[in-house]
Formats: structure tokens, sequence, C-alpha cells
């Protein structure tokens, strides 16, 4: 046993191996070789980064263009190395005493590698931790000039964005089509500074008053003491606090629709939900709501789908989001303004524009287009980015300021002192997502994570000796001013003025806008929600809140639950509905929507047709085989295969062949021998019956037939036919309307 021999005998081996990564000639160009399953053996130029990816913005810390290239490939070069830069031999073996022996304290690159990993996560948002971000650009249309000065709202001017969805009550690693509110934040790099948008895909808030933010945060998430359930309200603590607090339930109301289950972000309404006070060139203000509007119409999934998704594609959303960037289909919203004059009273109608538990109808005050968000480029590293933005209300440029609305003005604090604990310092503007694309001179110093070395000698106000510079703006240098808004004579109270107290009227407005489909939605989410319920008096208690709302939700509700309609029922007040809450009724554009064909390769007449119209039509068409490969001798390959294809991701289905069983198929249990069905594959059979009671258009042809008639899915939405076109172009008309709206028994008038 001499160790002294072995220790050297490994010393000769790395040496050698070093010797082999520093003397070989070095290409250096970039890989056009075609890819291959060996370990690459010698150093080469980073791979070119994926054309819809593009690190941000590269600027210096103080916001200055650097010149210097985009980092799209960072440490993709061609030495490892450690993170000061000295060249490593070997990443895979710690240095021990011997190749069996203990590991030495030495080895400073397993150290580093270790110390850096373990400090690689940062604590995710307390709220909104679940989220997906996109980079795009923002098109003013000049049409808001006279009422808001900001540059970036001008006719023309293109603004880069970056844009993150998130859900709210979920934890980062959570599902993406839970029941929940979707945030939906825009930071607008402008030629004045970063304006953030904050808003929500939801109107109305569930609080009136920051201070109880805490409060419904700590309702909704996991019970504190075994941390479940995980991103979701059905459950005692979240209807604890709002059936005890009721001016939730307007939000409550919109959480239970069809809007608490999105489709795809980018079918998904935004709003800036709080009043803003805009101000134009002659200083004359105006009050404002922020509203984003989906080129694409806005559409939800079904509970059942919903909650499929979550086990079947957790990332579903963000899946759908960054495929649809990379194809090209960049999703659209048009940013819109409701506009109400700046009165004293600051209401509009009778509705108080400072309570963000109110909207206002757009029947009463139309949304008017001022210009077009596109989203067009993904991220290229998900932390860098979407984990590192850092979005506060207080951004701000000239043209757009607060409001008294107490909501906001909490927000204004929140949104800064988070940043502290979740980036761990105040310097959080100087990464890169987050820097202006303006220069910058705060005169903000030191700090964790300072990555400025700022010059001069004189951070502070007046100087002499850095020449007074930076010099505050005049008027006509643009700099940002607060509206000198008067204010009434008022004493300090805690407390909400009296319209602040009705929180029945607006949710009963919203439910009787909504058509009987989507009222049968409300009650059924309702009825899910409380149902999960342990508590029976939390259910009796929400029971009262809705019959406050409307009798027949109520005993709708109540009748789903087993429990006596509550004897408490207020008499149902007068309101007008706004038919434009409603999501159904119009068609839309099908753009980047997704076709399954479920194909026989036995039996391929009109797939690729099909397939082909299907793509000019700006749409998704996904194969669907018994195996993977190539089907057949078509040229055509298998996208999906029974195993891996779930009815759930596709917005129609359209049948090309009735495959019987295949290879892995398990029989289903009620396909006995001879029964019809028996003879297709029982997947197939589960895929229709599932786009078939979730009211997606089904399409069949020639053979094709068989498969549907052996799921027993007939009537409102079945297409069957002999010409596959034919049978495409109804089974897209079905779509233009999202769903086949008639399939929902509609029990609810
Ligand atoms: Fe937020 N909210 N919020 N919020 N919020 C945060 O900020 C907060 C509110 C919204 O993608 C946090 O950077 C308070 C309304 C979105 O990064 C935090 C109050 C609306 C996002 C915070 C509200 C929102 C956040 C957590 C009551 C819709 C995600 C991490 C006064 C208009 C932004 C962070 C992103 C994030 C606090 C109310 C939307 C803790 C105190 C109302 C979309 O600062």
């Amino acid at each position: 046993h001499k160790p002294g021999k072995l220790v050297k005998a490994a010393l000769e081996k790395a040496v050698d191996k070093v010797t082999e990564l520093v003397n070989p000639p070095i290409p250096g160009a970039p890989n056009s070789e075609p890819p291959s399953l060996e370990e690459p053996t010698e150093p080469r130029g980073p791979l070119p980064p994926k054309p819809d990816q593009d690190a941000p913005e590269t600027v210096s810390p103080t916001g200055a263009p650097t010149g210097a290239p985009k980092i799209a490939n960072a440490q993709q070069g061609e030495f490892l190395t450690t993170s000061a830069g000295a060249r490593l031999y070997d990443t895979d073996h710690s240095l021990k005493a011997g190749e069996r022996g203990p590991t030495l304290l030495q080895d400073h690159h397993l150290r580093e590698k270790v110390m850096h990993f373990d400090h690689e996560r940062i604590p995710e948002r307390v709220v909104h931790a679940r989220g997906y971000g996109a980079h795009g650009v923002f098109v003013g249309y000049g049409t808001a000039t006279n009422v808001c000065k900001s540059a970036f709202l001008g006719d023309g001017v293109e603004t880069p964005v970056f844009v993150r969805f998130s859900t709210v009550l979920g934890s980062r690693g959570s599902a993406d089509t839970v029941r929940d509110t979707r945030g939906f934040a825009t930071k607008f790099y402008t030629q004045e500074g970063n304006f953030d948008l904050v808003g929500n895909n939801i109107p109305v808030f569930f609080i009136q008053d920051g201070i109880k933010f805490p409060d419904v945060i700590h309702a909704g998430k996991p019970h504190p003491d075994r941390e479940i359930p995980q991103a979701q309200s059905a459950h005692d603590t979240f209807w604890d606090f709002v059936s005890t607090h009721t001016e939730a339930t307007h939000h409550v109301m919109w959480n239970m629709s069809d809007r608490g289950i999105p489709r795809s972000y980018r079918t998904m309404e935004g709003f800036g939900v709080h009043t803003f006070r805009l101000v134009n060139a002659e200083g004359e203000t105006a009050l404002a709501k922020f509203h984003w509007k989906p080129k694409l119409g806005v559409h939800s999934l079904v509970w059942e789908e919903a909650q499929m998704i979550n086990g079947i594609d957790p990332d579903f959303h963000r899946r759908d989001l960054a495929d649809a960037i990379e194809s090209g289909a960049y999703p659209q919203w048009e940013l819109g303004l409701q506009l109400f004059p700046d009165t004293p009273k600051q209401t509009f109608e009778g509705i108080d524009l400072l309570d963000p538990t109110k909207i206002v109808p757009e029947e009463l005050a139309p949304v008017q287009p001022v210009g077009m968000l596109t989203l067009n480029r993904n991220t290229t590293n998900f932390f860098a980015e979407t984990e590192q933005v850092a979005f506060h209300l207080g951004n701000l440029v000239p043209g757009i300021d607060v409001t008294d609305d107490p909501l906001f003005q909490a927000r204004l604090f929140s949104y800064l002192d988070t940043q502290l604990t979740r980036l761990a310092g105040p310097n959080f503007n100087q990464i890169p997502i987050n820097r202006p694309h303006v220069p910058v001179n705060d005169m903000f110093r030191d700090g964790f994570h300072q990555h400025a070395v700022h010059g001069g000698v004189a951070p502070y106000r007046p100087n002499t000796l850095d020449g007074g510079n930076p010099f505050v703006a005049k008027a006509e240098d643009r700099p940002f001013v607060e509206v000198a808004q008067p204010l009434p004579r008022a004493v300090k109270v805690r407390q909400s003025p009296a319209s602040f107290a009705d929180h029945f009227t607006q949710p009963r407005l919203f439910w009787l806008s909504l058509t009987p489909v989507e009222k049968e939605h409300v009650v059924r989410a309702f009825t899910f929600e409380l149902g999960k319920c342990y508590e029976q008096a939390i259910k009796e208690r929400q029971l009262a809140v809705l019959a406050n709302v409307d009798p027949t939700l109520c005993a709708e509700v109540a009748k789903g639950l087993g429990l006596p309609v509550p004897s408490t029922a207020a008499r149902p007040r007068k309101v007008t509905p706004s038919p434009a809450l409603s999501q159904i009724g119009q068609t839309w554009p099908t753009d980047g929507r997704i076709i399954g064909i479920v194909v026989d390769p036995a039996d391929l007449d009109g797939v690729r047709t099909v397939r082909e119209t299907i793509l000019a039509g700006g749409m998704v068409p996904l194969l669907i085989a018994p195996t993977g490969g190539p089907i057949g001798d078509s040229g055509l390959v298998a996208q999906r295969t029974f195993l891996t294809a779930r009815s759930v991701e596709f917005d129609a289905l359209l049948l090309a062949g009735s495959p019987p069983p295949g290879p892995d198929a398990v029989p289903a249990r009620d396909a006995k021998a001879g029964a019809p069905g028996a003879a297709v594959d029982p997947r197939v059979v589960l895929m229709i019956q599932e786009c078939f009671r979730h009211a997606k258009g089904i399409g069949a042809w020639g053979a094709g037939r068989a498969a549907v008639e052996a799921a027993g899915c007939t009537g409102a939405g079945v297409v069957l036919g002999d010409d596959a076109s034919k049978v495409l172009a109804e089974a897209t008309e079905l779509l233009k309307s999202h769903r086949v709206w008639d399939r929902f028994p509609a029990t609810i008038a």
C-alpha cells in the first residue's frame, strides 16, 4: 500500500489531460457540424442562440449603452474556468488523497462549485411566485396625446417591453392552470424612464385598502400547519376570510367564473385595476383605467380540463406562450383607456373611482385604443429575466400619476420593499432586465451587489467639485412632476368612505352580465370550492353572502352543497348588466389554435391536405399516431402517440382513421370483446369523449367516423363527412366561437 505512488499516478494522468486540452488547435468557429451523439472532445465556439431568443439590452449599470456584444450564450465559451477565470482540467472528480481516499479541503473547485450551487435559489415572490415572461414591443397610436403627454403613447413610437404573467397563490413550482387570478405585469423601457403597469386579468381586487393584503394572502396561501393545499382557493382559510370580508365578493365572483382558468395567457384581458391620473401637455388632468384587450379574444378552459392539465402538463401556459412566440404567432394585446373627468368627487356615474373593487362598465365609458403590444421574443434565461425582473408601481413617466386609491398607495411601498429580501439589496435596478434604456444618474451609492464603478467625488447636491452634475431637470427637459392635487380639508382617520361599503351591487352586475353557460360554470365553481371546505359554518356564511348577490346563484350552490338556502336573502338590487363582461357570443381569429389529428397509418387519405390547410390558416396541426416516427411511407412524422397525447392539448380534434388498439394499449374497462369501440384504440376513444365533454369541435371523415361512433359522441359540434377539407372547414368555423357552447346543459336562466 503506497499512497505516494497512487497520488503520483493520478497527477501524471491529470497532467496528460491538461496537455491534451491545451495543445490541440482551437477551431473557435461556430458549430456547423451535424448533431452527434458522442460527447464533444474538443473545445469549440458557442452554439448560436435560438432565433426567437436574445439577451436583454446590454446597457451599463447606469443605463448607458456599452457597445458590448449581447451575452446570449454566456459561459458556453471554449474552456471551463473557475469564477476567477482559471482554466480547469477536470470537473467530475474531487481532489482526494488517493482514488479511495478522503476528499481534500484544498479542492478550491469542489468548494466553489458546491458553494455556488448551494446559493442558486433566491426567495420566490411572496405572491405571484409562479410566472412566465417574454419580450416585445409596444407601438403607440398617438390617440392618447390629448389626455396624456407620455412620449411612449405618441403616434408610431416604438418602446421595448418585458411582460411577466403569473398566478398569485401557488409557489414557483406549482401548476399553471389552477383556479386563480393571473398577474399581467408590463415594463415599458421608455425614453423617459421605465413605466411599469402591474396589473391582473381581473379588473377588481379582493380588498379596498392595502393594509388588508397580508390578511387576504395569508388566507389564500396553503394552511400554515400542513402547507396544504397548494395554489388554490378551495380550502377553509380562504373561504373563512372572504365570507367574513364581503368587499372580496366582487373579485371572488370573477375568480369563480371562467376568468379564473384562462385557456392561455394569449387569451387573457389585462387591467391596471386602479384609477390613474393622466396629465397632458397643457397640464390638464383626467382619470383613467388601463385595459389590455387580447387580439385572439378572451377564452378559458373548462374546469375538468384545467384540472387534468395540471397533472398532464403543469407548464401548459408557459409552453403555450413560448411555442407561439417561437413559431412566429406573436401574441398581441391592444392597450385601451377608459377616461373619466377629474372631478373633486372622483366618481363616474355614481361609481367611486378610488374603490378598487368597482369597475366602470364599458357601456358607460368605452375602452379607447391607444397602442398595440406584441410579444415577439422569448427569454434567453428564465432566472436572469423572468425571475429577476422587479416591477414597481412607482416607476411612472411624465403624463401618468397615481391617485389616492388606498390600495394603490400601499402598493407604492410594497414593490420596492419586497425586492430588498428577494433581490438581496437596493441595487436591483442594475440587474440587466430592470435597467432603463436611458442614462441613469441617481446618485445612489454602494450597497450589496453594486455593479457600477461610479467616478467622481461628489455624489451629493449641491456640489461644485463634480461641476454641479447631475442637474435637476427644467420643465422643458420633461421631468416627472407630481400633479399638484388639491386635498380636501380632512382629519386623520382609519376609515373608508361610505361608498366603499357597497359590496354587492357590482358582483350582481357581473352575475347578470353572464350567459347561462357562464353562470352554470360560476355555480359549479362555488359548489366545488365550498365543497372542499370542512367547516359547515363557513359554507353557510358564504351562502349568506351569495344570497346578497343573487337568489338563483345562492339556491343553485346550496343545492349542490346539500344545504338549505339561507333565510336572510336580501331583496335583489336593480342593476343594468354589462354584456361586455361575457366571454361568449362573438367570433375571434383562430391563430395559434392547436388541432389534433388522429391518424391510422393504414388510411392516410386527406391527412396531408388537412395538415397543410391548418398550417396555412395560422393554426398548429399535431399528428397523433399509434407509435412514434414516420407514419407509413407518407413522409409525415407522428408528433404525438396514443401514449403521449391527451385531449386537453387540443382546441379541436380530427379523426382521419379508426386505428385498432396499438401495441401498448391497455383495454378500456368497458370495452368487452365484440362491443362497439373494442376495435378502436381505447385511448383514441377516450380522447374523443374528453373533447366532447369539454365542448370542443370534433371532425371525422372516411374511416375516422367509426372512431367517433365507437366513442358514442353525436350532436352539436360533431362534424362527420367524406371530404376531409370540408370537415376541416366546418371544424375551424366552430373554433372561431372557441367552444361548442350548445353542448353544455343550460339549466340556469
Ligand atoms: Fe401585488 N405584489 N400587491 N398586486 N402584484 C407583488 O411584488 C402587493 C396588487 C401584482 O410579475 C409583490 O415584486 C400589495 C394588486 C402582480 O413580478 C409584492 C398589494 C394587483 C405582481 C406585492 C398588492 C397586483 C405582484 C411580490 C396591496 C393588480 C407580480 C413580488 C396593496 C392590480 C409582478 C413583487 C411580477 C407582485 C404586493 C395588490 C398585481 C409583495 C402589498 C391590486 C401582477 O410587492
